[in-house]
């Protein structure tokens, strides 16, 4: 038997992530592929699978962790002996020098060269401190420096800080226990050479990292010295460590408008983040919308009118709330409808039924869309753009990425198609039921989302007659595909049967004008009519 750490995999861009769900306990026996966690981006949730079967010894994450690739995810008691130990329960601070994991399906190997317990240092003669903040997460890369727990005694906070680079394996410490000098707070993975780590005798800190974590003194209660940066001044104020300041900096987060729930009106990072998340929800339910001069939509008790429930909203019903409303709000629309008369079209899709059988794909309406949408986008390349930043320049594209929205129980999601102008309608028809069935099952990568120029939305297997589908930014132009009906069309002498399509096409008014999509719906409609201007 031996002891793996099973990583992040490649999250194919994704930098950090969330875990929404740890679906193993210690202790379980796992199969390979079987889901290890669930990964929230702002763009999808994916399953990371196990790469091998075994036995769950411990996990290195907890739901709401914020991970990244290589990250470890859980230590698997896996039959053989290629790999070498490195479970916690080994005497904390001795020196192991393993090899690197055998690599897993699609994941980095994790290479541990060694380990090195961090003690709290010389507390300057306070005793028995209360940990109040505990600033690292296990696999979290740590920089010398940077702080690892927050003590806190009856007269200052003190940060502790990792004396040095490291990730963390474990930590030895929760928030609200006690520590003295010498408690262990963490074990790091260093990357050091063999033979310097090796000569560290276990439960001792090395003498450099020693030296390197300075004595902190407790100023005593008439020091008059100014405070230093990393302690703060106790009492009623609410006052925050570097790290949550530094948080709320990234996050753009005015800390005075921040509820602080910590020990001692102490800010938590939870407390920034809880922060965001309802400034998010405000925006996605209209409540913020006052500041920006739109009127509120007022908060009725529905109760009072009949029997109601709450349902709760997954996160990425959230997360596209946001967006939609984002969205609207910064993209003037302007919605332009047209029929495309796809009686051709149609009868050459069916012909082709057995053929598509042959190939094990379904060829519906939207590989042609797609194909007929890069033609257009390439005869019209104001739609294959995107609003610069500085408010002063167009990103003019010169590939053709398209997004199809599929519609999943969790919620709207917007896999892309690459190169629809390179590839066939064959490609097009595989591509596009892989990616809806990897949406469906919740499977898609951050990086299947990315890079899209337009989007189709279709909901032409539904019904509707039109509808005006929102750009989805920074892309400049969506269309809305409706259900295509057999209509009664003059054709100059009389009235006859064709196949109409109902097609909407929406723009950012800014980067687009109205002329400019007058011709590109034009054109759109006139290759979808006839599909052998594909081929000019
Ligand atoms: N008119 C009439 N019939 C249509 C049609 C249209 N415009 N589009 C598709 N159909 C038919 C198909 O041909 C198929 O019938 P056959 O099996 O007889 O050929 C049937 O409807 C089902 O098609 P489908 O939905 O399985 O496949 P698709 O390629 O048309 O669509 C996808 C794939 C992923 C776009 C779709 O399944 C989906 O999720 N649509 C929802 C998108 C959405 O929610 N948009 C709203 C976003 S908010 O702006």
């Amino acid at each position: 038997m031996a002891i793996e750490i099973i990583p992040v995999p490649d999250l194919g861009g994704a930098d950090k992530v969330e875990v929404i769900e740890v679906c193993v306990a210690v202790g379980e026996r796992v199969e390979e592929e079987q889901s290890l966690v669930v990964l929230e981006t702002d763009k999808a949730s994916m399953e990371i699978p196990c790469p091998k079967g075994g036995t769950v010894v411990s996990l290195k994450v907890k739901e709401g962790d914020t991970i990244g690739e290589g990250d470890a995810l859980i230590e698997l008691e896996v039959a053989g002996d290629t790999v070498a130990d490195v479970t916690e329960a080994e005497p904390a601070a001795e020196i192991a020098v393993v090899e690197a994991p055998a690599p897993v399906v699609a994941a980095p190997a994790v290479a541990v060269v060694s380990k090195k317990m961090v003690p709290v240092p010389d507390l300057g003669g306070a005793d028995s401190v209360d940990v109040i903040e505990v600033c690292v997460a296990v696999g979290d890369e740590v920089a010398e420096g940077d702080s690892l727990i927050v003590l806190e005694t009856d007269k200052a906070s003190i940060e502790i800080p990792a004396p040095f680079a490291g990730k963390v394996l474990a930590l030895k410490v929760a928030e609200g226990t006690k520590v003295t000098v010498g408690t262990d707070i963490v074990l790091l993975q260093v990357e050091a050479p063999a033979t310097e780590v090796g000569e560290t005798s276990a439960a001792v800190v090395p003498a450099e990292a020693e030296a390197a974590i300075p004595a902190i003194k407790t100023p005593s209660p008439t020091a008059s010295a100014p405070v230093p940066a990393h302690i703060a001044a106790s009492g009623d104020k609410a006052y925050a460590g570097p790290s949550v300041r530094k948080l709320a900096r990234q996050m753009g987060v005015d800390l005075t408008e921040v509820a602080a729930t910590g020990l001692r009106s102490r800010y938590t990072k939870d407390d920034v983040r809880g922060y965001v998340k309802q400034l998010v929800a405000d925006v996605a339910s209209g409540k913020l919308s006052e500041g920006a001069g739109i009127p509120q939509v007022p908060e009725i008790d529905f109760s009072q009118f009949g029997d109601v429930e709450l349902v709760k909203m997954t996160k990425l019903k959230k997360i596209v709330a946001a967006n939609m409303t984002r969205n609207w709000l910064n993209a003037p629309h302007v919605t332009q409808f047209d029929e495309a008369d796809i009686t051709e079209l149609e009868a050459f899709r069916k012909s082709m039924k057995g053929e598509a059988e042959k190939r094990g794909v379904k060829l519906t309406p939207l590989p042609f869309l797609l194909k007929a949408a890069a033609a257009a986008l390439a005869a019209e390349p104001s739609f294959n753009a995107s609003m610069h930043a500085d408010g002063e320049h167009i990103v003019q594209k010169n590939y053709i990425h398209i997004g199809v929205a599929v519609a999943t129980p969790a919620g709207l999601m917007v896999p892309v198609i690459r190169d629809v102008d390179k590839k066939g309608l064959w490609e097009l028809a595989e591509e596009s039921n892989a990616l809806a069935a990897k949406a469906r099952a919740g499977k898609l990568l951050p990086r299947d989302m990315q890079g899209g120029c337009f989007t189709i939305s279709s909901l032409g297997a539904m019904g509707g007659t039109g509808f005006t589908p929102i750009v989805n930014c920074p892309e400049v132009a969506i269309m809305g595909v409706s259900k295509a009906q057999m209509k009664p069309i003059w054709n100059g002498t009389e009235f006859v049967p064709r196949n109409m399509l109902p097609l909407s096409v929406s723009y950012d008014h800014r980067a687009i004008n109205g002329a400019d999509c007058g011709k590109f719906f034009t054109y759109y409609v006139s290759v979808i009519g006839d599909i052998r201007k594909l081929l000019l």
